[in-house]
This record gives structure tokens, C-alpha cells and sequence, in this order.
């Protein structure tokens, strides 16, 4: 590995082991670019990659709010504003029990290098609270949306930082902050949100985005492969917003999603989750807030299994698609006892990076990453700010054939960057390779800060 990229992970080893998720993320990039950095000796004169991992500006602040029993709590909110060299910072919030700045930092990192994939100008950023939604009133989510937009309102805006949903912030959610955000400046302004309700701006798509852009993605790795999207079976994890997508989009290209998991364990469908009724309950599971995916199975009559994972199951295709570090090294090797040919990440950071390592060391099986293969979604975000600068609505026929042209790119680029150093068809090194190179080159030409 190259001596100045070994240096900065070493840095940021010794001064972040408090936030082992970003240590991962940056471990993990850094790694794949060692050969680019190695071309340009510039990049260390002026310390490139230590200012790429520090983020530009983070702000951390409370957020009290009051329950339905006008008992008061008190959250922490952040924003990382990580990198805009390439334009407004851009990424959702995640409001998660378990979000702390480590897991901030991560999403944010990865978020600049997806960004820059999807060709369009955003820079990266990300947010979130360890606010809990999960059995929450809509008065209680109304008021803690209202209060976290207070703080943060004077920090963000469509030329400045444009957030949209993550884990546990949907169109719901978004509705409050954006209220809040016009009543507070007074302008409509919105742009400064993506994930937006279409009765005020949001685009068609972007609900499906993540889920049709992982398919999109998945059909060129078979293209490539020679083989035939129709009649694949998939494993997926999850049941939110990106399965759900992966299944509508699945079902129209005539694949199979025989799995779906949520903290209790997993169901097998063995006929797919592949009708309208079924799609439509995932919706139905999540909103009702109980975090249960044994529900699908008691109501469509197929197996449940309790407490494991779906990556033992016999498929074609893995696509992890629930949260990070999804897949260790135990599940890994029983992924590679079963001969799994393709293994496409979608949630961010799904994979533990000694995972990562060996799946990528399989002769037989193509691994995908993430930031590239879920990069629909903040692609189709930054449809909607176009249209909503333009003040334009975009039919679903447009965003989507749009969305679908971006993923074919995001899959070219990364398949040349990988050839251009010699790494055959290593996906996961060309998405690195290839979203760094434009943040590298626009840092350059903006000069040192
Ligand atoms: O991880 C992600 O890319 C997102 N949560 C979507 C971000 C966005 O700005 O649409």
C-alpha cells in the first residue's frame, strides 16, 4: 500500500477509535485509491487525503421536545457537512436510537463518493439524532421534527445543504422539517429538502429510486456476465423504503425476492414477493410502526424463521439491503460454501470490511458496492432539486429513464476505472477510484483549505 495512504489511515485509526464505523469507511476507501494516489504525488504535497477526512464543518446540537404526556426529552441532533467541492452538501438524516457522530461520519464519507458517482453536482453530507421513532404519536414525531428543524434551519438551504430521509425519516418526517424550515425563514425555498410529498415539490421516483437504481445497476453486472435479469432469485434483507423498491422493480423485470428481513428474523417466500398485494404490505408493516416481519409470514403463509439472517438461503443473488455490517465474516464464508455468484451491497456499508475482503478474493462470485449501487436514490434527489430549481414537475417516465441511464453510467465508470489500473472487473475499486477522482480534482483546482 502506498506509504502516504497508509500514514492517513494510521491518523485517523489513532484519533477516531471512539468511531469504529467511520475508521471502516475510510479504511475501506483509502485502500482502493492507494494505486491512484501512488500516480499523483501531488495529492500528499498537499495533504489531500487528510483534509478528505475531516469534514468541512459538523455541527451536534439538543433537541428537547415534549411527549404526548408533556413529559420533555432531550436528543442529540447532528448535521456533517463533509465535503462540497463538488456542490451542496447532500444526504439524508437517520434518526436511530443508535446514531452517534461516528455513525454520522461514516454515512457521510461514503456519501461524498456516491455523490460524486452519480455525475450530478452535490457535495456530501449526512445527519440524524438518536431520537427513536419507533412507537412514537404523530404529535410526538411532529414536535421533535419541528424542534430538530429549529436548531439546524440557520445551517442548511438549497445552495448550502439540502437533507432528505434516511432510516427512520420518511415523507412524514420530511413534511414537518420542511414546514418548519419555510415557517422559520419565510420563503418557500424548497430545495432545501429532498424526499419531498408531491403536492409541493417532490419528484415521482424518488420514493422507488434506491430499490429501481440497485435493479438497474444488478442488470448490468449480468449484461456484463452475459446472463439474464428474468428469473433470477434474490435474497434481500430488510423491509423499508429500499426493499420495497427492489421488489416493485423486480417483480416488472421478471426476477424473484424470496426474502425479507426485519429484527426479529426473516421470512422465505417462495413464490416471491411478487404481487401487488404483497409490495403493498411492506408499506402497511412498516407504517404500523411494529418492527415485526413475522407479519408477512402469518399473513401470506409462508416460513418464518426467527432471530437469523436470510444468507444461508441457496440464491442467486445477495443483495443486503437492510444496514450496516449486515454480512461478517461467519456469514460470508456460508455465502461462499453456497456458490452465490452475486453479491450486490445496497444498504450502506452492509459488510464488515474483513467480509468484504474475502468475498472480493472469490474467483466465482462479482461483488458490488454500495455507494454505487444504492446511488439512485441521492441521484433521483438531485433530480428534484433540478426540477425544483427549474420549477418544473418531471413525468415518472422522464426521472425514471433518467435514473436508469445514471446507474448504467455509475457502472461503466467504475468498470473503467477499475481496468485503468489493471483490476480486471473489480467493481468495488473502481466505484472508489472513480468517485474520488472528481472530489480529488475539484479540491485541487479550489486550492488549499
Ligand atoms: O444514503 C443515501 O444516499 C440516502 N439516504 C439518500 C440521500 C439523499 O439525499 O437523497
Amino acid at each position: 500500500m502506498n506509504a502516504y495512504v497508509k500514514s492517513v489511515i494510521e491518523n485517523v485509526k489513532a484519533k477516531h477509535s471512539n468511531e469504529p464505523e467511520f475508521v471502516q469507511a475510510v479504511e475501506e476507501v483509502l485502500t482502493s485509491i492507494s494505486p491512484m494516489v501512488d500516480k499523483h504525488p501531488e495529492y500528499e504535497k498537499v495533504d489531500l487525503l487528510n483534509r478528505i477526512v475531516e469534514p468541512e464543518r459538523m455541527f451536534t446540537f439538543r433537541v428537547v421536545w415534549m411527549d404526548d404526556n408533556g413529559n420533555h426529552h432531550t436528543n442529540i441532533g447532528y448535521r456533517c457537512q463533509f465535503n462540497g467541492s463538488l456542490g451542496p452538501y447532500k444526504g439524508g438524516l437517520r434518526f436511530q436510537s443508535n446514531v452517534y457522530a461516528g455513525i454520522i461520519k461514516f454515512l457521510g464519507f461514503e456519501q461524498i463518493f456516491k455523490n460524486s458517482l452519480t455525475g450530478m453536482p452535490i457535495g456530501g453530507g449526512k445527519g440524524g439524532s438518536d431520537f427513536d421513532p419507533a412507537g412514537k404519536s404523530d404529535g410526538e414525531i411532529m414536535r421533535f421534527c419541528q424542534s430538530y428543524m429549529t436548531a439546524l434551519y440557520r445551517y442548511i438551504g438549497p445552495d448550502v445543504d439540502v437533507p432528505a430521509g434516511d432510516m427512520g425519516v420518511g415523507g412524514r418526517e420530511i413534511g414537518y422539517m420542511y414546514g418548519q424550515y419555510r415557517r422559520l425563514k419565510g420563503t418557500w425555498e424548497n430545495g432545501v429538502f429532498t424526499g419531498k410529498g408531491l403536492s409541493y415539490g417532490g419528484s415521482l421516483i424518488r420514493p422507488e429510486a434506491t430499490g429501481y437504481g440497485a435493479m438497474y445497476y444488478l442488470t448490468e453486472v449480468l449484461k456484463h456476465k452475459g446472463e439474464d435479469i428474468k428469473g433470477k432469485i434474490i435474497a434481500i434483507s430488510g423491509f423499508g423504503n429500499v426493499a420495497w423498491g427492489i421488489c416493485k422493480k423486480a417483480m416488472q423485470l421478471g426476477a424473484k425476492v424470496v426474502t425479507l428481513s426485519g429484527p426479529d428474523g426473516y421470512i422465505y417466500d417462495p413464490e416471491g414477493v411478487s404481487t401487488e398485494e404483497k409490495v403493498n404490505y411492506m408499506l402497511e408493516m412498516r407504517n404500523s410502526g411494529r418492527n415485526k416481519v413475522k407479519d408477512y409470514a402469518d399473513k401470506f403463509g409462508v416460513k418464518f424463521i426467527p432471530n437469523s439472517k436470510p444468507w444461508s438461503e441457496k440464491v442467486d443473488v445477495i443483495m443486503p439491503s437492510a444496514m450496516q455490517n449486515d454480512v461478517n465474516m461467519e456469514w460470508a464464508k456460508k455465502i461462499v460454501d453456497n456458490g452465490i455468484k452475486y453479491y450486490i451491497e445496497v444498504a450502506n456499508m452492509p459488510t464488515t470490511n474483513d467480509a468484504l475482503f474475502y468475498l472480493m478474493e472469490q474467483k466465482n462470485m462479482v461483488v458490488a458496492p454500495a455507494k454505487a449501487v444504492n446511488a439512485g436514490g441521492v441521484g433521483v434527489s438531485s433530480l428534484e432539486m433540478a426540477q425544483n430549481s427549474q420549477r418544473l414537475v418531471w413525468t415518472e417516465e422522464k426521472v425514471d429513464e433518467e435514473l436508469r441511464r445514471m446507474m448504467i453510467n455509475i457502472h461503466k465508470v467504475s468498470k473503467e476505472a477499475a481496468e485503468e489500473y489493471g483490476l480486471g472487473y473489480n467493481l468495488v475499486a473502481g466505484a472508489n477510484l472513480a468517485g474520488f477522482k472528481k472530489v480529488a480534482e475539484a479540491m485541487m483546482a479550489q486550492g488549499v483549505f
